[in-house]
Order: structure tokens, then C-alpha cells, then sequence
């Protein structure tokens, strides 16, 4: 067979309504943007990948806008004209020359594993060594800022079996404030529902410390990153402090974060997000090193829509044990989707397909509708 190369990489920004704002402690998101990548190979084959990020600069160092020029001036010249089917040479290529910009390398990645993958009739899970399950439990984020609505919201999705594992995300208002909204939410909704917070970083150690217990006592199930990314001293006392245990999210910008924090013992869960440590492939080397030190594993999200999502599920579904599940729920906070085939999203999981490469294709005409001119 002879070689087939890649011709083209084209990022297109698209922004999409979602079906109520959602209140993280940095950003109130009113809408969600998300750059899809596609990767155009010399046998004809189209690769798509998605690399999305949170509030524009919020959440991390590259936005839709960085992440589309960086894309545009520096990865499609150096990727033109390579193996399409090697995708270890490709990306050390650009990691040869290109530091961190973890979001735009994990797009990148997806869509020369979604290209490979129909090329070889595979769906990449396989191409990733091959999954051990079909399906991923999901969690829900109640976000809307309200006590009232975030229960109402729990008791639907309970009731249409969509989630029974429940995200809170706060940090932004005074502790007390926050934590009466959790406990509040915990004491409605009991055993029926695991509920769990994200802090986002919000929180400095003293705090943290109050609040972790306070949280534990009332059958919070999960922290995930209390305090800044930056204080990993203090990660190292919260987390042998903490009756409940501690995840770390924001700490882990890369593969080696996740060797250093495991090494310290600042964690006992790891957040894994493909978008965070460069692609599906990259993020199941963070997962390697949670395994060897004992830490448990989590399925993480940057709200990305079906592409993006898949991308991780696809990786997800290759590891022996998620422990805290995952929170693969990007696309249902979305009212419009890009894509042909909507996930299948049915008794509190999301079902991963089986069909060549992330099996997805693009719908041109929404793609076009909701792109950014
Ligand atoms: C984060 O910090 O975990 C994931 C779910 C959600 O609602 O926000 C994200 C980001
Ligand atoms: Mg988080």
C-alpha cells in the first residue's frame, strides 16, 4: 500500500446555544464554542477532531481563538505532507517543536485516530488496544446557580434514568453560602444520588480545610480541586486531611503534572481529560500512572460537544476501572449539534459505537450555520 499523506488541517470556530446557563465559579457560560478540526488525507479519507476549552481564557491557556491560530500558523505546516497513517511520528513531530497547547494537540490527535480508524474499518477504541466495556456511566453538573431548580433538575434526570451521579459546581459564592446549597441539595436527593463538588480552585487552604470536613460529614462523596493548582504543598495536607476524598482537575495540564502529583500524594483521584494532556492517546498515559500509584480514576470533561466527547469515551472504554465514573455529558448541555447521529445516551450511561474511526460525520449544512465568520 503506498504511503498516504495528509493534505490539508482546518480549524473552523462554532459557537452553540446551550439549554440554560451554566454557572462555574470562574464563568457563567450563555454558550458553548468549540473548534473542529479536520484533517484531510491523500486516499480521500477526512479526519475530524474538536479541541474546546471553557469561558475563552477562563479555564486555561488557550482559547477557541488562540487555539484556531496556533492551529492555522503552526500545526498544518509542520503536519502537510506526513505519514497520515503514523501517528506516533506525527505527534512527536509537533511536540518536537510545539510546547504545551495540550487543547489544539488533542484535537489534532482525535482526527488522525478518527482518520486511521475508517481507513481501517476500526472504531478507535480499537485502534487504542481495545475496549473492555460498551458504555460509561455519566454524571450530570448541576449548575444553574439556583438550590431549588439544581434539585428539580436532579429529580427529572432521576426519573428519565439519564444520571444518578451529580456534579456541583461552586466556589464562587462566600463557604457558608455554598455549602448550605450542597448540603441542602445532598439531603433531598439521600442515597438515591451520589452528590459530588468542583471548587474550581476557589477555595485557599484554611478554607478548604473547614469545608472538606464539613463537606464529608455530610455524605459528599468527592472533592475535586479545592484550592489552586499552584498550592501543591497544600493539595499534599488536604488531601490526608479530607474525609472525603480529593480529585485533581485543574492540577493536571499534562502527563508529567500527573507524575508529579501522584508522586507527592497530592490526589487520590485523578480528573482525566484528553483536551488536558494532548489527545485519547496521551490521557491514557495519565491514566498508566494513576494506575501504578494507586490512584483512582475519573472520566473528565471540558464540555465538549459529540466529537470531542466520543474522542474521550473511545479512550475511556480501554481502562480496566473507573472507579468515580465520568461526566461525559458535554453534549447534552448543548440545544444543537453538528454532527449526523446524535449519542446515545440511555439508563445512565453513554453508549460508545462501534463503527469505524469515533463514529460521527459531519452535518455540513449546521456546521456551516453555526460557524463563526
Ligand atoms: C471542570 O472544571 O470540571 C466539567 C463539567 C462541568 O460542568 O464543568 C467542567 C469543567
Ligand atoms: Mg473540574
Amino acid at each position: 500500500m503506498s504511503q498516504v499523506l495528509i493534505e490539508s488541517l482546518s480549524a473552523t470556530i462554532v459557537d452553540l446555544p446551550t439549554i440554560r446557563p451554566h454557572k462555574l465559579a470562574m464563568h457563567t457560560m450563555q454558550q458553548q464554542t468549540l473548534v473542529i478540526i479536520r484533517v484531510r488525507c491523500s486516499d480521500g479519507v477526512e479526519g475530524i477532531g474538536e479541541a474546546t476549552t471553557i469561558g475563552g481564557l477562563a479555564y486555561g491557556n488557550e482559547s477557541p481563538e488562540s487555539i484556531k491560530t496556533n492551529l492555522d500558523a503552526h500545526f498544518a505546516p509542520l503536519l502537510v505532507g506526513q505519514d497520515a497513517a503514523n501517528i506516533n511520528a506525527a505527534m512527536l513531530r509537533l511536540d518536537k517543536v510545539i510546547k504545551g497547547n495540550t487543547f489544539a494537540k488533542s484535537g489534532v490527535e482525535s482526527a488522525l485516530l478518527d482518520a486511521q480508524g475508517k481507513r481501517l474499518g476500526l472504531p478507535v477504541s480499537e485502534l487504542l488496544g481495545g475496549r473492555v466495556r460498551d458504555s460509561l456511566e455519566v454524571a450530570w453538573t448541576l449548575a444553574s446557580g439556583d438550590t431549588a431548580r439544581d434539585i428539580a433538575e436532579a429529580e427529572q434526570m432521576l426519573d428519565i434514568r439519564r444520571h444518578r451521579i451529580f456534579k456541583l459546581k461552586i466556589g464562587a459564592n462566600p463557604v457558608d453560602h455554598d455549602l448550605k446549597h450542597v448540603i441542602a441539595i445532598k439531603k433531598a436527593l439521600g442515597e438515591r444520588a451520589s452528590v459530588r463538588v468542583d471548587v474550581n480552585q476557589y477555595w485557599d487552604e484554611s478554607q478548604a480545610l473547614r469545608a472538606c470536613q464539613v463537606l464529608g460529614d455530610n455524605g459528599i462523596d468527592l472533592i475535586e480541586q479545592p484550592i489552586s493548582r499552584i498550592n501543591r504543598a497544600g493539595q499534599v495536607r488536604l488531601n490526608q486531611r479530607s474525609p472525603a476524598p480529593i480529585m485533581a482537575d485543574e492540577s493536571i495540564e499534562s502527563v508529567e503534572d500527573a507524575f508529579s502529583l501522584a508522586a507527592e500524594g497530592a490526589a487520590s483521584i485523578f480528573a482525566l481529560k484528553i483536551a488536558k494532556n494532548g489527545g485519547p492517546r496521551a490521557v491514557l498515559r495519565t491514566a498508566q500512572i494513576a494506575e501504578a500509584a494507586g490512584i483512582a480514576l475519573y472520566g473528565g470533561t471540558m464540555l465538549e460537544g459529540a466529537i470531542g466527547t466520543l474522542a474521550s469515551a473511545h479512550a475511556f472504554i480501554t481502562l480496566k476501572q473507573l472507579t468515580w465514573a465520568t461526566e461525559l455529558f458535554g453534549p447534552l448541555l448543548l440545544t444543537e449539534e453538528i454532527v449526523t447521529e446524535p449519542l446515545l445516551y440511555r439508563d445512565f450511561a453513554l453508549h460508545v459505537p462501534r463503527t469505524p474511526g469515533l463514529g460521527l460525520s459531519l452535518d455540513e449544512e449546521r456546521l456551516a450555520r453555526f460557524a463563526r465568520h
